[in-house]
């Protein structure tokens, strides 16, 4: 269904001028999604929210719960029978902003989309940034123009890509969107001082009281585009939050939340600054003991700021929240929330994303609803998902079909939200970076080398590894059962020969799929 096909079918189906062909379209569309993929559509396409963080280390999921003290998020979720999915082995397959995220809207690994960077490498070339993804026309074929072909309202606000500022023509609205406020001019990195495309039109926000920061701005935007949608049309919000991204500046009402916070530290987090690194790569063996006292309360800093900064994502969660109740539609939305990409505060000894390690292509993903058939109790699964995962688990849902030309690389998670024990939709995840950012992004260190890996999880003969091929020839293994942290290599234990062997040539296979 094209676009305006879609639109005649909804302004239909508002007006309550159902022809038979249309009702008897309906009930197929729903008798089939129900019955062939079990994912008890009720009222309807259901609503689809999602919101994208931006750098959250896996261990600051917790500050979204809101302010100490602050139990309104849990409160409301109580008050209104909201049930959730904690993803607990959740990753982003290429851990960078840009590729993660067109990964996201493409269900393709990097490899695939082709964009590797959050810039293109060299003038002209198309392996990164907004520049890339719009010049390779992967935006043609997307999340947005998928449901937005089946008649859905789609909106996209916040951040799209990076350098999408570079294409033109400037503010340029890619297919599928429906509604586009992203920002185009970061500021002081969309916190303030920021520009908006708004459809389009390319709108300024200074910095003249509180009201304009960016979160709160972006929150404002979220509410009046579910409350401006029809009530007959379903809807597909996704939000870009800034949050907790350098340089990770709270709003004025929560930057002084929590003033002595640091990133943590052993015992907690024994990765911080791994003392012996002798079995890591050489790279890392360069980021020698002790560092910078600077270095340490920079990172301490970030993670300060970046967590308080949460609090406003939490206001702009509960009135979300609020305004799909309000609107009769949250019975029948499922909204989920996660990072592109992890963050590193000095776990390796590194700084920033880009790592195989858990730190940085672990992302925090939670999956909230009202519907019982999508989610009927509380719980969290170790099963692995992926970035890749969220455009087929969404269409799934959606009763919509991803175009047959479109190469799927996701795998539905469906069955993950209806029981957490339910098989594993995937027993392995491919994991892979392109090297350092050709430009340079001021990421430290800059010479990351590139490498590709292999994730198992429950339902793999050999499950929780982790093995990792750098383009140098150095290779890691970490049992991830007994050594979470990923602190001792056993690539070269002898026993580990034919393991190493099965899992190279899976890496193989996932890097050519
Ligand atoms: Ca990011
Ligand atoms: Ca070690």
């Amino acid at each position: 269904m094209d676009r305006s096909n879609a639109r005649r079918w909804w302004v239909a189906v508002a007006g309550g001028v159902l022809t038979a062909a249309v009702v008897s379209t309906w009930f197929a569309f729903s008798a089939r999604s129900a019955h062939a993929q079990g994912s008890g559509l009720v009222g309807g396409p259901p609503d689809i929210v999602v919101l994208v963080l931006d750098d959250l280390a896996p261990t600051q999921l917790r500050f979204l719960k809101g302010a100490p003290g602050d139990n309104r998020l849990r409160d409301q979720i109580r008050r209104l029978g909201i049930k959730r999915r904690v993803f607990k082995a959740a990753y982003s397959t290429t851990p960078l902003c840009c590729p993660s995220r067109a990964s996201i809207l493409r269900a393709q690994f990097a490899h695939n989309t082709g964009i590797h960077f959050n810039n293109p490498s060299s003038v002209g070339a198309t392996d990164g940034g907004a520049i890339g993804f719009t010049q390779r026309s992967l935006d043609q074929s997307t999340i947005a123009t998928w449901l937005n072909g089946a008649g859905y309202r789609t909106g996209l606000l916040g951040k799209y890509l990076n350098g999408y500022e570079a294409v033109n023509p400037p503010g340029f609205v890619p297919p599928g969107w429906s509604h586009w406020r992203s920002l185009y001019d970061l500021g002081q990195g969309g916190y303030w001082n920021f520009s908006l495309s708004e459809n389009g039109v390319i709108t300024s926000y200074p910095h003249n009281s509180d009201a304009d920061y960016g979160t709160d701005v972006d929150r404002a935007k979220a509410i009046q585009f579910i409350a401006s949608t029809p009530a007959n049309q379903p809807l597909f919000m996704y939000v870009g939050f800034v949050t907790p991204h350098t340089p990770a500046i709270p709003a004025p009402r929560h930057a002084a939340l929590r003033p002595t916070l640091v990133a943590p530290r052993p015992p907690g987090d024994p990765a911080y600054l791994e003392d012996d690194v002798t079995d890591k790569h050489p790279f890392i063996q360069a980021i020698t003991l002790p560092r910078p006292q600077a270095e340490i309360d920079e990172e301490d800093q970030l993670y300060r700021d970046g967590s308080n900064a949460l609090a406003s994502v939490t206001d702009s969660i509960i009135d979300i929240i609020s305004t799909l109740d309000a609107t009769g539609r949250l019975d029948n939305t499922l909204l989920l929330i996660l990072s592109d990409n992890g963050y590193s505060p000095l776990e390796h000894r590194l700084r920033g994303k880009r790592s195989p390690f858990a730190a940085s292509v672990k992302t925090p993903l939670v999956a909230l609803t009202k519907n019982g058939a999508w989610i009927g109790t509380n719980g969290a699964t170790q099963s692995l998902v992926a970035n890749v995962d969220i455009a087929p688990t969404i269409t799934q849902l959606a009763g919509v079909s991803i175009p047959g030309g479109h190469h799927v690389d996701g795998i539905s998670f469906v069955s993950l939200l209806q029981s957490a024990a339910s098989p594993p939709p995937r027993n392995d995840v491919l994991v892979e970076n392109f090297g350092p950012e050709p430009l340079g992004d001021g990421d430290p260190p800059s010479n990351y080398p590139a490498w590709s890996g292999i994730i198992t999880g429950p339902g793999n003969v050999n499950a929780n590894w982790k093995y990792v091929e750098y383009n140098d020839g150095f290779r890691e293994l970490y049992d991830l059962t007994t050594d979470p942290f990923e602190l001792i290599n056993v690539v070269d234990d002898p026993d580990n020969l034919p393991l190493v062997a099965t899992l190279h040539d899976r890496l193989i296979q996932l890097m050519n799929q």
